[in-house]
């Protein structure tokens, strides 16, 4: 088969952000796009030759169409096998599992994860290292600058194979294989957690879930091990046809957006456990009857009952959270004498810990929750971790937490987000910020002291490596945060995220709205950074 070297130019703004390159369908349709982005991920990991590539995305739109692209490009630049989920779905969790099962070189997976999907939706791409996990910044940074001098791709010229059987195809000298995309991870789920007491519990008849899968990958998943192997109530799991635009839908796993799910279970008869996933499947939203459980308390309680389930009864080497995640999972973790590390945003700064066995769970309040199990977040893990522990503690959802709040105290927490705002506007609040904090440490506002004021930084224990300017962050002396941050993961505008802490240790205060126990914290939040007059907005558009 003829490869061709296809002369380019390089395309502007091809910097992958929190979690990959992601922008519009239309800006991947551009001729050379997408094939650009590509030979610059190969020629930043280089090594590759004759070594196994995985390859699948989240079903979205033009999914299929990268898949061909990219196929034709490995075989051209020398890989020696891909592995590619039936029908080119993969969910992230999934790629993850399977590049570290078959010991492959690295994976590509598809997903702009919650951003909406369809003809005029967005489409993203990210490179997962051997060992199943985001790339390095160090990596990203060289892709970013690959693409900027880029003057070829290779390229073989060959019909498209054929996604939707399980099989092996020739593209030239490389082997294409088309893989089941469940199998590999329902069985590390099987691994991990007591199958046989889940099915007990729903075997009751006194135990009813709700799992919105949102139009979006997991749907297969949820489908294969909750109703087939868990058996769980029929007809549970609720938009579960994954579409390539999400079913119209914004495929994101929050109070405002899976609100099929939330009509569901903030209703008299709700059922006694609901969740959600997002567009690939990594993030997880967890709902009791009438309650919602914060992504932070989440990983707290997760933490705090890791020894009641199989695959972590022998205990944790430790946890991490990113730094605008709850504190939470701190106290939990020195009341079990473990290390908890705080990591900027982004998956990618959990890989090294997990790698050198320094933590076992890690989170993040964007509703991501992981273990060592893979270097991933993983949403259908985190509903199943959340179901083997009420399986063992036939409790509540709502007693379980207000359980945990009565013995580490209560994180009050919330985020709000203004989305899609003007760039200049919301850099320029987070410039003027900045330029108060000299002068904020000893600042009262009535009951609030400010402790200290900083941009994160972070130098990673294991490879030294320094990331700065991830987050402006508040701290008042009761321990009470204010955590204003850009989002890397928007395609349209910027999108300001405002993180609202405090700590409530009054279990007679613990049943308070969060949105009311916060409000002094939001009213100091508008005092030092205006945000009404910056972003234009009298309120977020998001809440969680
Ligand atoms: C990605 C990252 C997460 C991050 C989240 C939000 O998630 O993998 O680590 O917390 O984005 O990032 P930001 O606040 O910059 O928008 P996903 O699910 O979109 O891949």
């Amino acid at each position: 088969m003829q490869i061709q070297t296809v002369k380019t130019t390089p395309f502007i703004g091809q910097k992958p952000g929190t979690s990959g390159l992601r922008k519009s369908v239309q800006t991947f349709q551009q001729p050379h796009y997408l094939e650009n982005f590509v030979q610059s991920i190969f020629d930043t990991v280089q090594t590759y030759q004759g070594s196994t590539l995985v390859l699948g995305g989240d079903g979205r739109y033009y999914n299929s169409n990268a898949i061909q692209t990219i196929l034709k490009m490995a075989a051209a630049n020398g890989f020696g096998k891909v592995l590619v989920g039936r029908n080119g779905i993969l969910s992230t969790p999934a790629a993850s599992v399977i590049i570290r099962k078959y010991k492959a070189f690295g994976g590509i997976i598809l997903s702009a994860s919650h951003n909406p999907g369809g003809k005029d939706g967005d489409f993203g791409i990210k490179y997962n290292s051997g060992n199943g996990g985001p790339a390095s910044e160090k990596l990203t940074e060289q892709m970013y600058s690959n693409t900027k001098s880029i003057e070829w791709y290779k390229i073989i010229s060959a019909p498209d194979i054929d996604l939707n059987n399980i099989g092996t195809f020739q593209l030239g000298d490389l082997t294409v294989e088309i893989i089941d995309s469940i199998n590999d991870y329902a069985e590390l789920m099987q691994h991990l957690f007591d199958f046989e007491k889940i099915k007990a519990l729903f075997k009751s008849g006194e135990f009813r879930i709700c799992y919105d899968a949102m139009h979006a990958v997991t749907g297969v998943y949820a489908q294969r091990i909750l109703e087939e192997l868990l058996q769980a109530n029929h007809n549970m799991v609720i938009n579960s046809i994954p579409l390539e635009d999400f079913g119209g839908g914004h495929p994101d796993p929050n109070l405002t957006y899976a609100h099929d799910l939330v009509e569901i279970m903030f209703h008299l008869n709700a059922p006694d456990f609901g969740a959600a996933s997002d567009g690939d499947g990594d993030r997880n939203m967890i709902l009791g009857k009438n309650f919602f459980v914060t992504p932070s308390d989440s990983l707290a309680i997760l933490a705090a009952n890791a020894h009641l389930v199989k695959g972590y009864k022998m205990g944790l080497k430790g946890v991490a959270r990113s730094m605008p995640t709850s504190g939470a999972v701190d106290r939990v973790a020195e009341f079990l004498g473990i290390d908890c590390f705080e990591t900027p945003t982004g998956w990618k700064f959990f890989g090294n810990l997990l790698d050198a066995n320094k933590i076992t769970l890690c989170g993040e309040e964007s509703f991501g929750t992981g273990s060592d199990h893979i270097r991933e977040k993983d949403g259908l893990w985190a509903v199943l971790f959340w179901l083997n522990i009420l399986a063992v503690r036939k409790q509540s959802v709502e007693t379980i937490v207000r359980e945990h709040w009565a013995k580490f105290g209560r994180n009050v927490y919330s985020r709000h987000d203004y989305e899609n705002i003007n760039s200049e506007n919301a850099n320029q609040l987070v410039e003027e910020l900045r330029k108060q904090f000299p002068q904020l440490v000893g600042k009262k506002f009535e009951n609030y002291e400010i402790a200290f004021a900083d941009d994160f930084s972070y130098l990673d224990p294991i490879d030294q490596s320094l990331s700065k300017n991830q987050g402006l962050r508040i701290g008042f002396t009761d321990g009470s945060r204010l955590i204003f941050r850009l989002s890397g993961t928007g395609t349209a505008g910027a999108t300001l995220r405002i993180y609202l802490e405090s700590f409530e240790p009054d279990v007679s205060k613990h049943h308070l709205d969060a949105q009311v126990a916060l409000k002094p914290l939001l009213e100091i939040a508008e005092q030092l950074a205006h945000i009404k007059y910056f972003t234009g907005m009298e309120k977020p558009t998001v809440i969680t």
